[in-house]
Protein backbone atom coordinates (compact mmCIF):
# COMPACT_ATOMS: atom_id res chain seq x y z
CA UNK A 1 0.00 0.00 0.00
CA UNK A 2 1.32 3.02 -0.53
CA UNK A 3 2.51 5.70 1.73
CA UNK A 4 0.38 9.31 2.60
CA UNK A 5 2.75 12.16 2.41
CA UNK A 6 4.68 13.15 5.72
CA UNK A 7 2.28 16.57 6.12
CA UNK A 8 -0.81 13.81 6.86
CA UNK A 9 1.62 11.63 8.90
CA UNK A 10 2.10 14.99 10.96
CA UNK A 11 -1.82 16.15 10.69
CA UNK A 12 -3.25 12.50 12.18
CA UNK A 13 -0.75 11.29 14.43
CA UNK A 14 -0.76 13.48 17.30
CA UNK A 15 2.35 14.69 18.85
CA UNK A 16 3.26 12.82 22.30
CA UNK A 17 2.60 14.36 25.73
CA UNK A 18 5.93 15.13 26.73
CA UNK A 19 6.22 16.60 23.48
CA UNK A 20 6.20 20.45 24.46
CA UNK A 21 8.44 20.00 27.22
CA UNK A 22 11.07 18.17 24.76
CA UNK A 23 10.59 21.01 22.70
CA UNK A 24 11.34 23.60 24.98
CA UNK A 25 14.55 21.62 26.06
CA UNK A 26 15.39 21.38 22.81
CA UNK A 27 15.24 25.57 21.94
CA UNK A 28 17.46 26.03 24.85
CA UNK A 29 19.82 23.43 23.78
CA UNK A 30 19.73 25.14 20.77
CA UNK A 31 19.92 28.80 21.60
CA UNK A 32 22.86 27.98 24.13
CA UNK A 33 25.22 26.39 21.73
CA UNK A 34 24.31 28.50 18.48
CA UNK A 35 25.00 31.90 20.65
CA UNK A 36 28.68 30.84 21.48
CA UNK A 37 29.45 29.64 17.91
CA UNK A 38 28.90 25.45 18.44
CA UNK A 39 28.49 22.66 16.35
CA UNK A 40 25.63 20.78 17.34
CA UNK A 41 25.41 17.07 16.16
CA UNK A 42 21.52 15.75 16.41
CA UNK A 43 22.38 11.60 16.71
CA UNK A 44 19.46 9.47 16.41
CA UNK A 45 19.68 5.79 18.07
CA UNK A 46 18.02 2.67 18.45
CA UNK A 47 14.81 1.52 17.18
CA UNK A 48 11.31 2.30 16.90
CA UNK A 49 8.37 0.28 17.86
CA UNK A 50 4.69 0.30 15.54
CA UNK A 51 2.39 -0.24 18.12
CA UNK A 52 -0.73 -2.95 17.50
CA UNK A 53 -2.91 -1.02 19.80
CA UNK A 54 -3.57 2.16 21.19
CA UNK A 55 -3.50 1.68 25.10
CA UNK A 56 -0.27 -0.37 23.73
CA UNK A 57 0.31 -4.33 25.21
CA UNK A 58 1.92 -5.56 21.86
CA UNK A 59 3.96 -3.47 19.53
CA UNK A 60 6.54 -4.85 16.08
CA UNK A 61 9.84 -3.99 17.44
CA UNK A 62 13.20 -4.04 15.95
CA UNK A 63 16.87 -5.04 16.39
CA UNK A 64 18.64 -1.94 17.37
CA UNK A 65 20.01 -1.45 20.75
CA UNK A 66 21.45 1.27 20.23
CA UNK A 67 25.19 0.24 20.10
CA UNK A 68 25.83 2.65 17.08
CA UNK A 69 24.12 5.93 18.41
CA UNK A 70 25.31 5.78 21.97
CA UNK A 71 29.01 4.99 21.28
CA UNK A 72 29.16 7.84 18.75
CA UNK A 73 27.47 10.10 20.94
CA UNK A 74 30.74 10.11 23.09
CA UNK A 75 33.25 10.24 20.21
CA UNK A 76 31.13 13.23 19.07
CA UNK A 77 31.58 14.85 22.51
CA UNK A 78 35.42 14.14 21.83
CA UNK A 79 35.42 16.16 18.79
CA UNK A 80 33.72 19.33 20.48
CA UNK A 81 30.18 18.69 19.64
CA UNK A 82 27.28 20.03 21.34
CA UNK A 83 25.03 16.38 20.99
CA UNK A 84 21.34 16.23 21.50
CA UNK A 85 21.12 11.93 22.02
CA UNK A 86 17.79 11.04 20.77
CA UNK A 87 16.93 7.88 22.11
CA UNK A 88 14.35 4.96 22.26
CA UNK A 89 13.37 5.22 25.79
CA UNK A 90 15.54 2.31 27.64
CA UNK A 91 18.22 1.18 24.85
CA UNK A 92 21.73 1.87 25.62
CA UNK A 93 22.95 5.67 26.13
CA UNK A 94 26.55 7.51 26.44
CA UNK A 95 28.90 6.56 29.24
CA UNK A 96 26.76 4.01 30.85
CA UNK A 97 26.83 1.91 27.79
CA UNK A 98 30.18 0.80 28.98
CA UNK A 99 28.45 -0.75 32.14
CA UNK A 100 25.39 -2.49 31.17
CA UNK A 101 23.40 -5.01 32.72
CA UNK A 102 25.73 -6.44 36.24
CA UNK A 103 29.36 -4.97 35.24
CA UNK A 104 28.62 -1.73 37.42
CA UNK A 105 27.41 -3.64 40.75
CA UNK A 106 30.29 -5.88 40.28
CA UNK A 107 32.72 -3.17 40.07
CA UNK A 108 31.87 -1.97 43.76
CA UNK A 109 32.68 -2.88 46.91
CA UNK A 110 30.34 -3.22 50.27
CA UNK A 111 31.31 -2.92 53.61
CA UNK A 112 28.65 -3.18 56.16
CA UNK A 113 28.82 -1.26 59.06
CA UNK A 114 24.99 -0.93 59.75
CA UNK A 115 24.56 2.87 59.43
CA UNK A 116 28.35 3.92 58.81
CA UNK A 117 27.77 1.28 55.56
CA UNK A 118 30.02 2.54 53.12
CA UNK A 119 30.26 1.52 49.08
CA UNK A 120 33.76 1.54 47.29
CA UNK A 121 35.05 0.63 43.89
CA UNK A 122 37.10 -2.43 43.81
CA UNK A 123 40.73 -1.16 43.08
CA UNK A 124 40.93 -3.08 39.76
CA UNK A 125 37.58 -1.34 38.60
CA UNK A 126 38.99 2.13 39.38
CA UNK A 127 41.08 2.57 35.64
CA UNK A 128 38.06 1.36 33.79
CA UNK A 129 35.84 2.91 35.55
CA UNK A 130 37.28 6.74 36.07
CA UNK A 131 38.17 7.82 32.95
CA UNK A 132 34.52 7.25 31.85
CA UNK A 133 33.40 8.68 35.03
CA UNK A 134 35.37 12.39 33.93
CA UNK A 135 34.10 12.54 30.21
CA UNK A 136 30.86 12.14 31.41
CA UNK A 137 31.20 14.78 34.21
CA UNK A 138 32.81 17.07 31.92
CA UNK A 139 29.99 16.64 29.36
CA UNK A 140 27.54 17.68 32.22
CA UNK A 141 29.16 20.39 33.68
CA UNK A 142 29.51 21.66 29.88
CA UNK A 143 26.24 21.45 29.68
CA UNK A 144 27.01 19.42 26.18
CA UNK A 145 24.54 17.09 26.09
CA UNK A 146 20.56 16.62 25.76
CA UNK A 147 18.88 13.60 25.52
CA UNK A 148 15.28 12.73 24.77
CA UNK A 149 13.46 10.11 24.58
CA UNK A 150 11.10 8.41 21.87
CA UNK A 151 9.11 4.73 21.48
CA UNK A 152 6.51 4.40 18.40
CA UNK A 153 7.83 5.39 14.99
CA UNK A 154 5.20 8.58 15.41
CA UNK A 155 7.18 9.15 18.42
CA UNK A 156 10.39 9.69 16.39
CA UNK A 157 8.95 11.90 13.51
CA UNK A 158 7.55 14.33 15.92
CA UNK A 159 10.58 14.87 18.25
CA UNK A 160 12.78 14.27 14.52
CA UNK A 161 11.11 17.41 13.30
CA UNK A 162 11.36 19.74 16.27
CA UNK A 163 14.77 19.17 16.74
CA UNK A 164 15.28 20.01 13.20
CA UNK A 165 13.28 23.51 13.79
CA UNK A 166 15.74 24.29 16.40
CA UNK A 167 18.84 22.95 14.51
CA UNK A 168 17.74 24.90 11.88
CA UNK A 169 19.40 28.37 13.39
CA UNK A 170 22.91 26.95 13.22
CA UNK A 171 22.41 26.76 9.71
CA UNK A 172 25.95 24.33 8.56
CA UNK A 173 27.11 24.28 11.84
CA UNK A 174 24.49 21.57 12.72
CA UNK A 175 25.44 17.62 11.66
CA UNK A 176 22.29 15.28 11.48
CA UNK A 177 24.06 11.52 12.15
CA UNK A 178 20.68 9.33 11.92
CA UNK A 179 21.39 6.11 12.80
CA UNK A 180 18.50 5.08 14.27
CA UNK A 181 16.91 1.99 13.45
CA UNK A 182 13.51 3.59 12.22
CA UNK A 183 10.66 1.49 11.08
CA UNK A 184 9.83 1.59 7.33
CA UNK A 185 5.90 0.43 8.18
CA UNK A 186 3.35 1.16 10.69
CA UNK A 187 -0.45 0.85 11.00
CA UNK A 188 -2.23 4.20 10.55
CA UNK A 189 -4.07 5.31 13.24
CA UNK A 190 -7.62 4.55 12.44
CA UNK A 191 -6.89 0.81 11.82
CA UNK A 192 -5.13 0.74 15.90
CA UNK A 193 -7.57 -0.69 18.34
CA UNK A 194 -7.96 1.22 21.15
CA UNK A 195 -7.45 -1.72 23.72
CA UNK A 196 -5.24 -4.77 24.00
CA UNK A 197 -6.64 -7.05 21.17
CA UNK A 198 -8.56 -10.70 22.66
CA UNK A 199 -7.83 -13.77 21.44
CA UNK A 200 -11.69 -14.72 21.69
CA UNK A 201 -11.58 -12.54 18.18
CA UNK A 202 -9.52 -15.23 16.62
CA UNK A 203 -5.74 -14.55 15.20
CA UNK A 204 -5.83 -10.90 13.70
CA UNK A 205 -4.75 -9.76 10.30
CA UNK A 206 -2.43 -6.42 10.57
CA UNK A 207 -2.05 -5.14 7.28
CA UNK A 208 1.23 -2.18 7.54
CA UNK A 209 1.54 0.60 5.13
CA UNK A 210 4.60 2.11 4.50
CA UNK A 211 5.90 5.28 6.38
CA UNK A 212 6.42 8.58 4.80
CA UNK A 213 10.35 9.54 3.78
CA UNK A 214 11.15 12.00 6.73
CA UNK A 215 14.58 12.43 4.73
CA UNK A 216 12.86 14.53 2.17
CA UNK A 217 10.93 17.45 4.16
CA UNK A 218 14.09 17.51 6.57
CA UNK A 219 16.86 17.63 3.86
CA UNK A 220 14.85 20.31 1.77
CA UNK A 221 12.60 22.28 4.09
CA UNK A 222 13.66 21.87 7.61
CA UNK A 223 17.06 21.76 8.18
CA UNK A 224 18.54 22.77 4.10
CA UNK A 225 21.91 24.19 5.27
CA UNK A 226 22.46 21.09 7.81
CA UNK A 227 25.34 18.74 6.96
CA UNK A 228 23.00 15.35 7.05
CA UNK A 229 24.35 11.72 7.25
CA UNK A 230 21.78 8.93 7.06
CA UNK A 231 22.50 5.64 7.49
CA UNK A 232 21.56 2.27 5.45
CA UNK A 233 21.44 -1.35 6.71
CA UNK A 234 20.75 -3.91 4.51
CA UNK A 235 20.83 -7.87 5.20
CA UNK A 236 21.07 -8.44 1.05
CA UNK A 237 24.92 -7.19 0.06
CA UNK A 238 24.68 -6.81 -3.28
CA UNK A 239 21.22 -4.17 -2.47
CA UNK A 240 24.17 -2.07 -0.15
CA UNK A 241 25.98 -0.26 -2.29
CA UNK A 242 23.29 0.73 -4.83
CA UNK A 243 20.48 1.13 -2.72
CA UNK A 244 22.65 3.78 -0.45
CA UNK A 245 23.94 5.69 -3.93
CA UNK A 246 19.89 5.78 -4.82
CA UNK A 247 19.26 7.32 -1.38
CA UNK A 248 21.89 10.11 -2.12
CA UNK A 249 20.87 10.72 -5.52
CA UNK A 250 17.46 10.71 -4.11
CA UNK A 251 17.64 12.98 -1.21
CA UNK A 252 20.67 14.80 -2.01
CA UNK A 253 21.68 14.69 1.11
CA UNK A 254 25.96 14.33 2.25
CA UNK A 255 26.45 10.83 2.98
CA UNK A 256 24.86 7.66 4.16
CA UNK A 257 26.60 4.74 6.02
CA UNK A 258 25.92 1.57 4.98
CA UNK A 259 26.23 -1.38 6.88
CA UNK A 260 25.24 -5.13 7.10
CA UNK A 261 23.11 -6.26 9.80
CA UNK A 262 25.79 -8.92 10.51
CA UNK A 263 28.66 -6.95 10.14
CA UNK A 264 28.19 -3.92 11.36
CA UNK A 265 29.57 -3.58 14.37
CA UNK A 266 33.19 -3.98 12.29
CA UNK A 267 32.25 -3.35 8.65
CA UNK A 268 30.68 -0.24 7.08
CA UNK A 269 31.27 2.15 4.06
CA UNK A 270 30.66 5.81 3.73
CA UNK A 271 29.28 6.55 0.60
CA UNK A 272 29.24 10.01 -0.49
CA UNK A 273 28.07 11.53 -3.94
CA UNK A 274 31.72 11.69 -4.85
CA UNK A 275 33.17 8.93 -2.85
CA UNK A 276 33.14 5.76 -1.04
CA UNK A 277 35.61 4.77 1.94
CA UNK A 278 35.40 1.24 3.69
CA UNK A 279 36.02 1.33 7.32
CA UNK A 280 37.20 -2.17 8.76
CA UNK A 281 38.14 -3.49 12.55
CA UNK A 282 41.14 -5.33 12.33
CA UNK A 283 40.67 -9.06 14.48
CA UNK A 284 42.90 -7.04 16.99
CA UNK A 285 40.99 -3.95 17.11
CA UNK A 286 38.45 -5.98 17.83
CA UNK A 287 40.09 -7.74 20.64
CA UNK A 288 41.57 -4.49 22.17
CA UNK A 289 37.50 -3.37 21.89
CA UNK A 290 38.24 -0.43 19.66
CA UNK A 291 34.62 0.66 18.41
CA UNK A 292 34.68 1.80 14.69
CA UNK A 293 32.15 4.34 15.52
CA UNK A 294 35.33 5.89 16.58
CA UNK A 295 36.92 6.03 13.19
CA UNK A 296 33.47 6.64 11.75
CA UNK A 297 33.12 9.84 13.54
CA UNK A 298 36.68 10.50 13.06
CA UNK A 299 36.41 10.66 9.35
CA UNK A 300 32.24 12.47 9.38
CA UNK A 301 33.55 15.18 11.91
CA UNK A 302 36.92 15.68 8.93
CA UNK A 303 34.60 16.24 6.09
CA UNK A 304 32.16 18.54 7.97
CA UNK A 305 34.90 20.71 8.49
CA UNK A 306 35.78 20.54 4.94
CA UNK A 307 31.99 21.64 4.48
CA UNK A 308 32.54 24.47 6.83
CA UNK A 309 35.44 25.60 5.52
CA UNK A 310 34.40 26.02 2.07
CA UNK A 311 31.66 28.18 3.25
CA UNK A 312 28.83 25.54 3.94
CA UNK A 313 28.01 24.92 0.30
CA UNK A 314 27.59 29.04 0.56
CA UNK A 315 25.63 28.98 3.21
CA UNK A 316 26.64 32.38 5.33
CA UNK A 317 27.45 31.11 8.79
CA UNK A 318 24.63 32.59 11.27
CA UNK A 319 25.34 35.45 13.65
CA UNK A 320 26.53 34.10 16.85
CA UNK A 321 29.76 32.69 14.74
CA UNK A 322 33.39 34.30 14.93
CA UNK A 323 35.87 35.34 17.16
CA UNK A 324 33.37 36.48 20.17
CA UNK A 325 31.15 33.40 19.93
CA UNK A 326 34.58 31.29 20.32
CA UNK A 327 36.11 33.88 22.95
CA UNK A 328 32.49 33.11 25.38
CA UNK A 329 32.66 29.30 24.26
CA UNK A 330 36.36 29.03 25.72
CA UNK A 331 34.96 30.85 28.70
CA UNK A 332 32.67 28.28 29.08
CA UNK A 333 34.87 25.50 29.21
CA UNK A 334 33.69 24.29 25.92
CA UNK A 335 34.89 22.45 23.99
CA UNK A 336 36.55 20.18 26.51
CA UNK A 337 39.70 19.78 24.79
CA UNK A 338 40.33 20.59 20.76
CA UNK A 339 39.45 18.17 18.28
CA UNK A 340 41.60 15.63 16.87
C1 LIG B 1 21.79 1.74 10.96
O1 LIG B 1 22.03 1.24 9.89
C2 LIG B 1 22.64 1.53 12.19
O2 LIG B 1 23.97 1.42 11.84
C3 LIG B 1 22.21 0.26 12.98
C4 LIG B 1 23.07 0.16 14.24
C5 LIG B 1 20.74 0.40 13.38
C6 LIG B 1 22.39 -0.97 12.12
P1 LIG B 1 22.98 -1.05 16.58
O3 LIG B 1 21.97 -0.14 17.21
O4 LIG B 1 22.74 -0.98 14.98
O5 LIG B 1 24.38 -0.57 16.82
O6 LIG B 1 22.77 -2.48 16.92
N1 LIG B 1 20.70 2.56 11.09
C7 LIG B 1 19.75 2.84 10.06
C8 LIG B 1 18.94 1.64 9.75
C9 LIG B 1 17.72 1.94 8.93
O7 LIG B 1 16.69 1.58 9.39
N2 LIG B 1 17.80 2.55 7.80
C10 LIG B 1 16.65 2.59 6.92
C11 LIG B 1 17.05 1.90 5.66
O8 LIG B 1 18.11 1.30 5.62
C12 LIG B 1 16.14 3.97 6.74
S1 LIG B 1 17.28 5.19 6.30
O9 LIG B 1 16.27 1.91 4.70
Amino acid sequence: MASGSWEEFFAVHLPPTDFEDNRTLLKEFCERHDKYGNKIVLVTSGGTTVPLEHNTVRFVDNFSAGTRGSASAEYFLEHGYAVIFMHRQKSLEPFTRHFSGQKLLDMLEIQERGPNTTITVRPDSVDVLAPVLVRYKAALAAGAVLQVAFTSVSEYFWLLRAACECLARLGPRALLYLAAAVSDFYIPKDRVPTHKMQSESGAPVIQLQLVPKMLAPLVNLWVPAAYVVSFKLETDESLLIPKARAALEKYKHKMVVANMLQSRHHRVILVSPEASQEIVLTREDIHAGVDIESAIVSEIVRLHAEHLAGGGAGAALPAGAGAAAAAAAAAAGWPPRSPR
